[in-house]
């Protein structure tokens, strides 16, 4: 596997420094939300590294990976925004050489949620929503509750979320509905 340093190197390389930036913010925030909740701290860098690392790769790219690993066909109707975590793990797979389920389910999961999460995918699904970058609305909110209790973070940015698509009228990828309904009922 990758020391985290060759990993930052081919990070910068493969996004604009912006979207670089960006990820070295969510990696800090991550460590702190694996420590307050007894995760792996070295795991917890290294998905939140990983966990933008296709989002600048052109849809082609994407559109090839699903085709080629016979992916759900149902992912050809959305973009980027979907694309660069499900379709993303496949080559943080292939291209830097990570091969942990744990790391990639937590790549995978991080726009989209899943109805069963791991406290690292939790984290990085959460780091990447209230990192200090971060300036919407309402985010301070989300990082107070999300320090107080990790799966009432997830199921505010989940209901929050839902409620910004429903509100423009963007397409609701069937695993964020699943999110929803796993999460928020539960921990509203
Ligand atoms: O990659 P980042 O910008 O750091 O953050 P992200 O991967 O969490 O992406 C957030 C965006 O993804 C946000 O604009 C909302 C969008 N998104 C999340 N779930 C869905 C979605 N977009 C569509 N169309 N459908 C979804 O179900
Ligand atoms: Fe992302
Ligand atoms: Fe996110
Ligand atoms: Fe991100």
């Amino acid at each position: 596997p990758l020391s985290r340093a060759e990993l930052v190197d081919k990070l910068r390389h493969a996004m604009k420094k912006k979207r670089f930036d960006h990820v070295l913010r969510v990696e800090e925030t991550a460590i702190e939300l694996a420590k307050e909740n007894g995760v792996d701290l070295e795991l917890a860098s290294i998905a939140a590294l990983c966990h933008d690392y296709a989002k600048q790769r052109p849809d082609q790219d994407f559109i090839a990976t699903i085709k080629e690993k016979h992916l759900d066909p149902v992912l050809l109707n959305y973009g980027n925004a979907i694309w660069h975590g499900v379709v993303g793990a496949e080559l943080v797979a292939d291209e830097l050489g990570c091969h942990d389920q744990r790391i990639l389910d937590a790549v995978r999961q991080h726009t989209v949620g899943a109805p069963y999460m791991t406290k690292l995918a939790q984290i990085v699904y959460m780091a990447d929503y209230i990192e200090p970058g971060r300036d919407f609305e309402g985010v301070e909110l989300a990082r107070q509750v999300t320090h107080q209790s990790l799966a009432k973070g997830v199921a505010l940015q989940t209901k929050q979320t839902l409620m910004y698509l429903v509100s423009t009228g963007k397409p609701v990828y069937p695993t964020t509905l699943a999110t929803y309904n796993a999460w928020v009922p539960s921990n509203g």
